[in-house]
């Protein structure tokens, strides 16, 4: 099978990225946490920086760069991409510390380190989760200014980070698999949970992307296509490592296995799961090349989603 990747150092791309969102964050932080509660500094600071591999930032950054077809920006207009995209990452961190939380997934660790509200407890922990959903949208909105878009350019951007983080996205995808817990769900009702909870974020990511490099409307749609293809099938590739992996290698223990959680395993078995996710990938490789678009970072990005080890 050609994927377009073979000669892409993909390792050494998502490195450059995660160091360049890091760095994106770290400036958002120090904006940001001056103005907060002293009590939720730290908790935020710990919630945001710890870790994780950036995948969301990342694919905005790289949607936007490979719309825009920019090659040597300058650094402000640079600093500035990875400035909108970490506004993804301030979603994903505070869903992070509230998923942990005991009265959710309780657990301990994540990405091998404790996780919050065990240093900080639960109270202080909402909080800072909180806290962090305003300063995504404030965030988004600076930067997409700073990236040249006018008042409804910035407008949408909010309007999309918006949408995926709440009922009709993560929010809604989560209170799904809160109901659903301790039931069978149907194979539609696994798809839509998972396009909610983890797919919304990976879809806005690629169209972000395409909407601040003032995309056309049918390009804006294959970003579109091309995120929800890859978010679904980031999570079945999760639920694969999920029933493969152990817990070193995951950072975590195996929430699946512990809760009795209906998966795209369950379901299909893991040679299976595989399959759709690789499918899921050509597909959406597919609907970019439909709108001119064919990319190598992009791809490798998107396989990445399949073949991670963690
Ligand atoms: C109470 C209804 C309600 C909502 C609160 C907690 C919450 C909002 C949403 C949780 C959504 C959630 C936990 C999604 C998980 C998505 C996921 C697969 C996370 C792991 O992503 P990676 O692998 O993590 O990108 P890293 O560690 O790399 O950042």
């Amino acid at each position: 099978m050609t994927t377009g990747t073979e000669i892409f150092q993909l390792e050494p791309f998502l490195e450059v990225e995660r160091q360049k969102v890091e760095e994106a964050l770290t400036r958002a932080l120090g904006h940001l946490v001056p103005a907060l509660p002293e009590d939720l500094k730290d908790p935020v600071t710990h919630g945001v920086l710890a870790g994780g591999k950036r995948l969301r930032p990342i694919l905005c950054a790289t949607s936007l760069l490979t719309c825009c077809q920019e090659t040597l920006p300058d650094t402000d207009w640079s600093n500035s991409v990875y400035d909108l995209a970490v506004c993804l990452e301030l979603i994903h961190a505070y869903s992070l510390m509230h998923d942990d939380l005991p009265c959710m997934d309780d657990a301990a660790l994540r990405r091998g380190i404790s996780t919050p509200h065990t240093v900080y407890g639960e109270v202080v922990t909402m909080r800072a989760g909180i806290i962090l959903i305003p300063l995504a949208g404030l965030q988004a909105w600076k930067s997409a200014g700073r990236l040249g878009l006018g008042p409804e350019g910035c407008g949408s951007v909010v309007r999309i980070l918006s949408q995926a983080a709440g009922v009709e996205g993560m929010v809604g995808g989560q209170a799904m698999d809160l109901l659903g817990e301790g039931r069978a769900l149907s194979r539609g009702e696994l798809d839509e949970l998972h396009r909610k909870k983890t797919g919304s974020l990976f879809r806005a990511a690629a169209r972000l992307g395409a909407v601040a490099a003032g995309a056309t409307g049918e390009v804006e749609e294959a970003f579109v296509r091309y995120g929800r293809a890859i978010g679904l099938a980031f999570q079945i590739a999760d639920d694969v490592l999920d029933a493969t992996a152990d817990a070193a290698a995951l950072g975590k223990n195996s929430s699946d296995r512990d809760l009795d959680k209906s998966t795209y395993v369950r379901f299909l078995g893991v040679e299976a799961a595989r399959k759709e996710a690789e499918a899921l990938i050509e597909d959406s490789l597919r609907v970019l090349k439909g709108v001119g678009i064919v990319s190598t970072p992009l791809a490798a990005l998107a396989w990445h989603m399949v073949r991670r080890d963690h």
